[in-house]
């Protein structure tokens, strides 16, 4: 067995009896109401899932594993001279709970080198598309492709004792992370470069690796690495972890429900929020020219999209309620790395008139940026600015999340997901305006 493996088995051993404990003994005990107004509004703050892995608190934002933001960065271990940590390490940090040293981080490396290879056949799958297709249909799909790889699915067949569903679920993970950065990098390629591919190289690290296929110079790297770690993971209740997640319960392998969690990301009001926030920039960018509006001007633009019915996008969150961490990470690097750019001062701009605009109006619960207002303004002053690739780039960080969920899922024996509804003749009885029949 690998390191990392029988690190993983043998906290899948210690865990599986707290889990088995508070369903026999404890399972009748109450953990949350439900409202009418949570049963219509998208189960809003219902706490009815449960994970290890990350804890989103609505004031001081995601902690994974227990660590904030800050400290992950800390404490993971870095490239000889980089600035951002391994990517490799953060998948260690989750599966694990524990911050790998030095040679624990080899091993993973190692582990990823050895199953970077695409088939080929995915590249034929990328080529076929029609032109105009949108990067997350093609990335999707591409994933969705790789299901007749699956040692899950092959063992399920071949007939596997439930407990020990989580290792094939693991192999299957492991080689799906190792390969992404090279299908995302080989649709950028197809898409806007005319096709030109670049090969993986086995001798750097994940983040630098992606940054090689994607033609970037440091310190692309750099920022290839900070994006993929701040966007691992978002606990369970948002949509694309939780698509994976349900997905994942009926024992779909994780092809399966990966490219299901993608399509999930691939919405405007999730992951799409990041393309949202430079196509609505470039519009502003259009109608100024050159010029850098004025605080008025910003601030009628955001004025005329709220009147036209519209959402800013990168604002607000349906947890958070204070500016997101990931949000002010990413500003923290802009400040250090491109403080002049164009666009970032639009950025800046737009953190000071936008919060107390939708204040004033009145309506979001959250009026502060989220890790999509920045994203962005990062790729485009790196060179990557075909925006409708951005949810790629975040779909490349958010496996690495739900890929560490769907093993513990299995490991933990979590079940079908199957919620109960009702119609709105019931909601109507039981609010009182109805009689019972
Ligand atoms: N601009 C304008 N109005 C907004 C808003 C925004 N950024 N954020 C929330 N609102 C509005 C909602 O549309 C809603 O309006 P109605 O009452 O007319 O339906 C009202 O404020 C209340 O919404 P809420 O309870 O504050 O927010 P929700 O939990 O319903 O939705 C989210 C959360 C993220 C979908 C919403 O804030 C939004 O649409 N933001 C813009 C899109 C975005 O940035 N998405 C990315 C989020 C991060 C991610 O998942 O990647």
């Amino acid at each position: 067995m690998a390191g990392l493996k029988e690190k993983l088995h043998d906290k899948i051993q210690q865990h599986r009896p707290r889990t088995t404990k508070l369903i026999k003994e404890y399972g009748d005990v109450v953990v949350d109401k439900v409202t009418i107004a949570q049963v219509i509004g998208g189960m809003r703050g219902l706490k009815s899932l449960v994970t290890d892995i990350s804890y989103l608190d609505p004031n001081e934002g995601i902690r994974y594993r227990g660590y904030t933001l800050p400290e992950v960065f800390e404490k993971l271990p870095k490239p000889k001279g980089a600035e951002m940590p391994y990517v490799e390490g953060l998948v260690y940090l989750l599966l694990t709970g524990d911050v790998p040293t030095e040679s624990e981080i080899s091993d993973v490396v190692d582990e990823f080198r050895k199953r970077r290879i695409v088939p080929r056949y995915i590249y034929e799958v990328i080529d076929s598309f029609p032109c105009c297709s949108h990067p997350m249909t093609i990335f999707s799909s591409a994933i969705l492709t790789m299901h007749r790889e699956s040692f899950f699915s092959k063992k399920y067949e071949a007939g596997i004792n439930k407990l020990d569903l989580w290792d094939p679920m693991y192999e299957d993970s492991l080689n799906l992370i190792a390969k992404l950065p090279e299908i995302a990098s080989y649709i950028y390629a197809k898409l806007y470069r005319g096709g030109k591919r670049v090969q993986s190289n086995p001798s750097l690290d994940m983040g630098a690796d992606f940054a090689h296929m994607m033609m970037k110079p440091a310190p692309y790297d750099e920022v290839a690495r900070l994006h993929f770690i701040i966007h691992a993971d978002h606990e369970s209740g948002n949509v694309s972890a939780h698509t994976g997640h349900l997905v994942g319960s009926t024992l779909a392998d994780v092809y399966m429900s990966i490219s299901a969690m993608i399509n999930g990301l691939a919405g405007p009001l999730h992951g799409l929020a990041n393309q949202e926030v430079l196509r609505w920039l470039q519009g502003v960018k259009d109608k100024m020219g050159d010029e850098i509006p004025t605080e008025e001007e910003m601030k009628q633009f955001v004025w005329d999209t709220l009147n036209s019915g519209q959402v800013i996008p990168g604002y607000g969150h349906a947890v958070l309620r204070k500016t997101d961490p990931r949000y002010s990470i990413q500003r923290e690097f802009c400040l250090k790395h491109m403080p002049n750019d164009t666009l970032f001062k639009y950025v800046d701009l737009l953190y000071k008139v936008v919060p107390p605009i939708l204040k004033e109006q009145g309506k979001a619960k959250n009026p502060w940026p989220n890790l999509d207002a920045q994203t962005g303004v990062i790729q485009w002053h790196y060179g990557v600015t075909e925006y409708d690739f951005y949810t790629v780039l975040f779909g490349v960080g958010r496996t690495i999340g739900i890929a560490a969920n769907l093993i513990w899922d299995r490991a933990l024996l979590y079940p079908l997901e199957r919620p109960k509804s009702i119609t709105t003749d019931m909601l109507e009885q039981i609010a009182g305006i109805k009689p019972k029949k």
